[in-house]
């Protein structure tokens, strides 16, 4: 039987955070935090499901993250980062970015993997961040694979690759593009190892990253989830604090550090 240490009050109260929860967190065991889209939301940047608003309404985000919808219309895939990329510059990490980086000083056993491209874990200070799924920020020649740095890409949309004249895409992986292998060893050896692990900020249905969590519960670790809305991974979670994670990573983490 798991205790399930659910927060009872309304979504804009400080979370209450069970005291078994916190008395773990104080141990300081082998912990991992897996985050995703949900993390940046309060930044200002619309999760996956989220952003195909306004002008992007009429197209499906797994259709334009992907190999097929590049080639099919690269000028469209193209465009739809560069709005992304502008968008993730005027933003600035949130209170859950920064408690999440405080929480690796006060464990540094702590390791950070996001499903996120936007880069501001890195930017609020975490460490070490595993990027299981690219950055919005790094681009690739589509042929020879290369990376291509904008000072060197012949402009255009897309633009081309300085050595072989191919077009540039951005350096993550689409839907049906395998993960870096050493971000993905990483990230699962991180899984294997924890005491502890945190999902925050993710529906928990993109995989394989969704499967850290099933590779920490087999090494029968405690599972805690951050999320305002259920997932797959609810009914398995030891801990559910259903709040936003501007709110409840600082309040975990602030109950953590007075001790
Ligand atoms: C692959 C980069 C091998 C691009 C992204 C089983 C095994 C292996 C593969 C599969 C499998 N089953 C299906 C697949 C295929 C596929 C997949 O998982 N499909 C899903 C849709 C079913 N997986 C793949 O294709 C992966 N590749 O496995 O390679 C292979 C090779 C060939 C053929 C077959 C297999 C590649 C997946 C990576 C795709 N790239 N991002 C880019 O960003 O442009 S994934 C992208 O979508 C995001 O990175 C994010 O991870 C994901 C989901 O987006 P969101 O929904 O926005 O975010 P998230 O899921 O994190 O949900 C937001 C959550 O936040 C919600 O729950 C919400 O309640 C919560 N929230 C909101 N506000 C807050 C909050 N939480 C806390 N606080 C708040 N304030």
């Amino acid at each position: 039987m798991t205790v399930r240490g659910e927060t009872e009050q309304t979504a804009d109260e400080t979370p209450r955070i069970d005291g078994g929860l916190i008395d773990l967190l104080r141990s300081r065991p082998p912990t991992l935090v897996v985050t995703g889209a949900g993390v940046s939301a309060e930044s200002g940047i619309p999760t996956f499901r989220d952003a195909m608003t306004g002008l992007w309404s009429r197209y499906r985000a797994e259709e334009l993250a992907s190999p097929d919808g590049f080639r099919r219309d690269p000028a469209l895939v193209w465009e739809w980062y560069e709005w992304r990329r502008d968008l993730v510059r005027s933003t600035r990490p949130n209170a859950g970015h920064h408690a999440l980086a405080e929480l690796q000083r006060l464990n540094p056993d702590t390791r950070l993997v996001t499903q996120n491209v936007d880069g501001l874990h890195q930017l609020a200070g975490s460490t070490d961040v595993i990027e299981l799924h690219g950055n919005l920020f790094s681009n690739r020649c589509l042929e020879d694979g290369g990376s291509v740095s904008e000072d060197s890409w012949t402009p255009g949309t897309p633009p081309k690759c300085p050595r072989c004249g191919g077009p540039v895409r951005p350096a993550v992986v689409w839907f049906g593009e395998v993960l870096p292998a050493d971000a993905l060893e990483a990230a699962q050896d991180a899984a294997a190892r924890c005491g502890l692990f945190f999902s925050v900020g993710t529906s928990s249905l993109v995989y394989p990253a969704a499967q850290l969590a099933e590779i920490a519960l087999d090494r029968g670790a405690v599972i805690v989830e951050v999320n305002p809305d259920p997932t797959p991974l609810t009914p398995r979670s030891d801990y559910v604090i259903a709040h936003a994670s501007g709110r409840a990573i600082p309040a975990l983490v602030q109950r953590m550090a007075t001790h």
